[in-house]
């Protein structure tokens, strides 16, 4: 498929796999999990013809990783940044000793008093690189890398997850354990 055909579905598959199932009249299951048939029938019933080997493409060519099929094929989920309820039963794990946040500068000053709060989200995002972080960031704005000591959260006993396309979640960020630049 042509890249701005990637794009586009790839962008509806965030929605629909994130945040807006019911846009397109499907429900998501245990885990954020529906069948792939299911998914490939409501957007044809909206007039989008997307075959299975197109979806395989878009799990595979996600810039950031942003679906996968379950171990059968028969499913698809998103790996992350869900904004309704389900559960990813993501296995807690230990995080490195720092993890990198970037943020457009205006947040800066709420972040010195809120700390990192997630929002929208389920959790805040943390990266594993300064420069991943970065283009977080820059979605924005003029970014800013924020150094987060993880393993100081850790001991203090905040638990950290790892989504399966690499991106640390915890539920919150105390401003303490935030290095500003
Ligand atoms: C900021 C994309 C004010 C926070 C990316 C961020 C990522 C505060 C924004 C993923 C704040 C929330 C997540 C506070 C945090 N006061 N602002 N106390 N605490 N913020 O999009 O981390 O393309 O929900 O810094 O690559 O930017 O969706 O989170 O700027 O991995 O796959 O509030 O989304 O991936 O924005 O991005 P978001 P994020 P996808």
């Amino acid at each position: 498929m042509d890249a701005a055909r990637r794009v586009r579905l790839s962008k509806w598959l965030s929605l629909v796999l994130r945040h807006k199932p019911e846009s397109v009249g499907v429900a998501l299951g245990d885990g954020g999990w529906i069948a792939v048939k299911d998914l490939l029938g409501a957007l044809s019933a909206r007039g989008e013809r997307v075959s299975r080997d197109d979806l395989a493409e878009l799990v595979r060519t996600s810039d950031k990783q942003r679906f996968a099929f379950d171990d059968t094929g028969e499913r698809i989920r998103a790996n992350q940044g869900h904004s309704v309820a389900i559960d990813l039963a993501l296995p807690e794990a230990p995080p490195p000793p720092w993890l990198f946040h970037g943020t457009p500068r205006r947040f800066v000053d709420a972040i010195r008093k809120e700390g990192l709060i997630k929002g929208e989200r389920h959790h805040v995002h943390l990266s594993l690189d300064e420069a991943t972080a970065k283009n977080v960031g820059q979605r924005r704005g003029v970014a800013v890398v924020l150094h987060v000591h993880a393993d100081a959260m850790a001991k203090e006993g905040h638990v950290f997850y790892r989504s399966a396309n690499g991106v640390w979640l915890t539920e919150h960020v105390p401003s303490r354990f935030i290095v500003f630049p």
